[in-house]
Formats: structure tokens, sequence, C-alpha cells
């Protein structure tokens, strides 16, 4: 079975040269399965492991609009419509310029095991644009929303293929994509996009989901040894949707946030981070965390990375490969009990090994920020039904699958003989669940 884990291994790198963050996302995935297809191996004689690490559907395409000044911009967009054996392609859009077919690759094959995860009907895909929304006017964001969506909008529908939002794509991207598409296809379609605003279809709590779930899912690894987050220092990285919420959440659990970020460096609030002025220096201004240190009288370090600062849990919440080896020592010298993942992949493979040797509890994204996509089910279930729920009903929603993620991935860590080990329990416990779809609906 490594051999044939191998093969498969080597048949992506293979055809998928250069796509690192994508070979990285496949490796971590086919490092828990050796049990699995040595327990299952009509699994391997469906080749489930080649068909699932090739997407359905891959879309490039130009997105040409024209800035405030009359210049032309030539941007590339991108939609992987990677696996829809459990449901319509599902997942975000990210418009930041480090975008390129590798990283689509990567959100889009996480995205697949994630969705599983929650139990939820929904297939994974992701999309975006190396669309640099920084320093850009709110005319020209909408314009370019508007060309993306133009040659986008044939590819989607409630029943195919469903955006929502990710890094640079919030509630006022998806109101300007919403509005093109709406007024391309003549149909008010609410299902085809989620995170969209509560007074046209959008639904409460899916703002604050990802955030919150991260943290309801650490609550609940803390809990497995008896503790919580009161009273404990947290650090969180990113100061943008997933990491202002989070930030709340745990504030609300007793937690005291000490430190968050950008990509300019971090502040470090010892008083603990002020939320409503974080919100409005970054949401509202749209400026950087240096602001707010300055508004505050709070200390920012440029160019450096937050987890220097030691925490007890720390959340990782801005983007990939941010937590390295070195930051998950400096963590584990300053006593860290519990990491979880709000952004995906944001632990590189060595720094996950340091913590996981050093004994401490440590949640994927895939699990542990699946709160969000989670929610997006929950919006397109109000949309289907013309409903709207109450903020505490989907909040409790939003906890009940949290749990059962955290617990399901804890028992498929047991029976795979891994105990307490969350990576192996959310892989397997993500890929058997589509590999049986896949199964079941024959070779497609
Ligand atoms: P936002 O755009 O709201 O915020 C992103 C934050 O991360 C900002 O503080 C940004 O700083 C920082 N950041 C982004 N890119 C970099 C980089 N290359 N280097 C350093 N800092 C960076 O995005 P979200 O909060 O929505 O997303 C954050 C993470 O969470 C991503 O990994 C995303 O995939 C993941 N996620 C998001 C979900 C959602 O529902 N939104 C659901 C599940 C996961 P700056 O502004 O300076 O660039
Ligand atoms: O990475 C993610 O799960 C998201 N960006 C959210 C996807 C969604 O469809 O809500």
């Amino acid at each position: 079975m490594r051999q044939q884990l191998a093969h498969v291994l080597e048949q992506v790198l293979r055809r998928n040269p250069g796509e690192q963050e994508f070979h990285q996302a496949v490796v971590e995935v086919f490092d828990s399965l050796e049990p699995v297809l040595r327990k299952n191996p009509q699994y391997v004689d469906a080749a489930v492991l080649e068909r699932l690490c090739e997407p359905e559907r891959q879309l490039i395409f130009r997105v040409p609009w024209v800035d405030d000044a009359g210049t032309v911009h030539t941007n590339r967009g991108f939609r992987v419509e990677y696996n829809s054996a459990l449901g319509p392609y599902k997942g975000g859009l990210r418009f930041h310029p480090s975008v390129y077919l590798g990283i689509v690759k990567f959100l889009g094959f996480e995205q697949v095991f994630k969705n599983a995860l929650t139990g939820m009907p929904i297939g994974g895909g992701k999309g975006g644009s190396d669309f640099d929304p920084r320093g850009r006017s709110q005319g020209e964001v909408m314009r370019f929303c508007q060309s993306f969506m133009t040659e986008l909008y044939r590819h989607l529908g409630e029943h195919t293929d469903v955006p929502a939002g990710d890094i640079g794509v919030g509630g006022r991207e998806i109101g300007y994509l919403f509005g093109q598409y709406k007024r391309i296809t003549n149909r008010y379609e609410s299902g085809v996009l989620t995170g969209k605003g509560l007074t046209w279809g959008g639904s409460l709590v899916r703002t604050e989901a990802t955030g919150y779930g991260t943290v309801l899912f650490a609550e609940r690894m803390l809990q497995t040894r008896g503790t919580s987050f009161d009273g404990r220092r947290v650090v969180v990285s990113g100061s943008g949707n997933v990491a202002q919420y989070a930030i709340q959440k745990a504030q609300q659990l007793g937690g005291h946030v000490v430190a968050c970020s950008d990509s300019t460096g971090y502040v470090l609030d010892e008083r603990g981070i002020d939320l409503d002025l974080l919100q409005q220096t970054r949401e509202v201004e749209r400026l950087p965390v240096s602001i707010y240190a300055e508004r505050r009288g709070a200390t920012f370090v440029p160019g450096r990375r937050v987890w220097e600062v030691g925490a007890q849990v720390a959340l990782p919440c801005a983007t990939q490969n941010e937590l390295d080896e070195d930051s998950a020592a400096a963590l584990v010298r300053s006593g860290v009990i519990a990491v979880a993942e709000g952004a995906n992949m944001p632990t590189t493979p060595s720094a996950v090994a340091l913590l996981r040797d050093a004994g401490v509890l440590f949640g994927p994204g895939k699990a542990a920020n699946a709160g969000g996509v989670a929610t997006s089910a929950l919006e397109m279930q109000q949309n289907a039904s013309r409903d709207s729920w109450s903020f505490e009903y989907t909040e409790e929603r939003l906890a009940g699958i949290m749990h059962s993620i955290h617990d399901r991935c804890l028992a498929t860590a047991d029976e795979y003989e891994a105990p307490g080990n969350y990576v192996v329990g959310a892989n397997i416990a993500g890929f058997t669940k589509v590999a049986d779809a896949m199964l079941a609906l024959g070779v497609v």
C-alpha cells in the first residue's frame, strides 16, 4: 500500500509541476492513508486516489477591467471544480496577488475533505484571481468583480457550483458578484453564492462562523485535557474575517487575546485586543494593524511573526505556511497547549511534527475551520426553503457540527490506532466519506 501511495504521488508530482502548495496538501493527506487502503483494497481497485488527485474540471479565464485612471488591466481568474461526489462544488474565492493554479488546487483538494467532514451535502471547489484588492477604490473592486462574474456565471448554479469568500473576498465582493450574476441570468438564485448580506439572502452567523467554529473546536480539544479557554493567553494571526471572530469567541469563552497580525507585522496588546477598534480600523477603514496599535497605544512589531510572543492557545488565521518550525518551537517553549488552524494549511509539515511530538493538541484546518463552509451549507438550506433562522438557532447548529467533527476525528483516530491524532482522524474520516460515495457512483 505504501508503494501504491508512492506511485500515485509520483504521478501527481509529475503531472502538476511547480505546484508546491498542491503537492504539500496531497502529501499531508497521503501520509494518513496507508492503513485505510490496507483495510479497503476496493479503493485501490477503483483508482479512487488517482481520481481524487485530478480535479473534475479546471477553469482558467481572462479578467479584463479598467481602473479609475482609465488603464486597462488583465488579471487571471480560476475555478477548480474539484469533486462533486457528495454535492455541488462548494468553496470560496480568493483574491490575492499570490493566487495561481497551485494555490487554487491545494485549497480545492483540502475543501473536498473538509466539506465531507461537515456531514453536509457539498462537494469541493475553489477559485479566485491574482487581482490585488489592496489600495483599489470601491469602483475598481466592483468593476473587477463584475468582469470576473461575466465569465464565471456560466459555470455556476445552486445545484452545480456555489462559491463564497476567502482571502480578499468578503461581504462587499460577494454583493458585487451576486449583483452581476443576477443581472446576466435574470434569476434571483440566492443559493448560487454564500456569504451574502442579511437583507438579500444571507444567513446570520455566516460572517462569524469560521472564527467561531475554530474556537469551538479548540475548546472541545482543551476539554479532552480537562481545561478550557478561560484565563488562557491566546495569540491569533491575521486580522481579517476569520481572525476577528476567532478573537471574539475566544474572548467570550474567557480567553485573553494579546496579539494579532497582518502581512506587515503584528500587534502586541497586553491589555487584550479591543475588537471594536480592530474592526473599525481593519474592516471599516481597511487600514493596517499598525494603525490599530497607534490608536490603542499598543506595541507594533513590523515584519515579524506573531508566534514569538508566546501563548497557551495559538490560532493561525491568516494564510498557508505562516507557522514554521521556529515559530512552533517558540510556542512550545512558551507552554502552548493547543493550536487550532483557522486558516488553510497555515502550519508547515515540520512545525506540525514538532507540535505533535511535544504533546500539543493540534487541530488541522480541514476540521477546525470547517465551520465557515458548514454555515454556508446552512445558508443554502435557508435559501432553498426561503426561510431565515435566528442567530441563536444557527449558532447552535454550528456548535453541534463543530463538536461532531471533533468527536469524529477522535473516534477515527482511535479506530486507526492513532489516539489523539486529529490530523489522521480528519484525513481518514474525510477521505472514507468521499471515497465511498465515489465507489457508489461508479467510474465517472
Ligand atoms: P481576509 O482577507 O479577511 O484576511 C486575511 C488576513 O490574513 C489579513 O490579516 C491579511 O493581512 C493576512 N494575510 C493574507 N495573506 C497573507 C500573506 N501572504 N502573508 C501574511 N498575511 C497574510 O481572509 P479570511 O480571514 O477570510 O481568511 C484567512 C484564512 O482563513 C485563509 O487561509 C482562508 O483560506 C481561511 N478560511 C477562510 C474561511 C472564510 O470563511 N472566510 C473559511 C475557512 C478558512 P493583509 O491584509 O495585510 O494582507
Ligand atoms: O476555506 C473555506 O472553507 C472557505 N473559504 C469557505 C468556503 C465556503 O464555501 O463557505
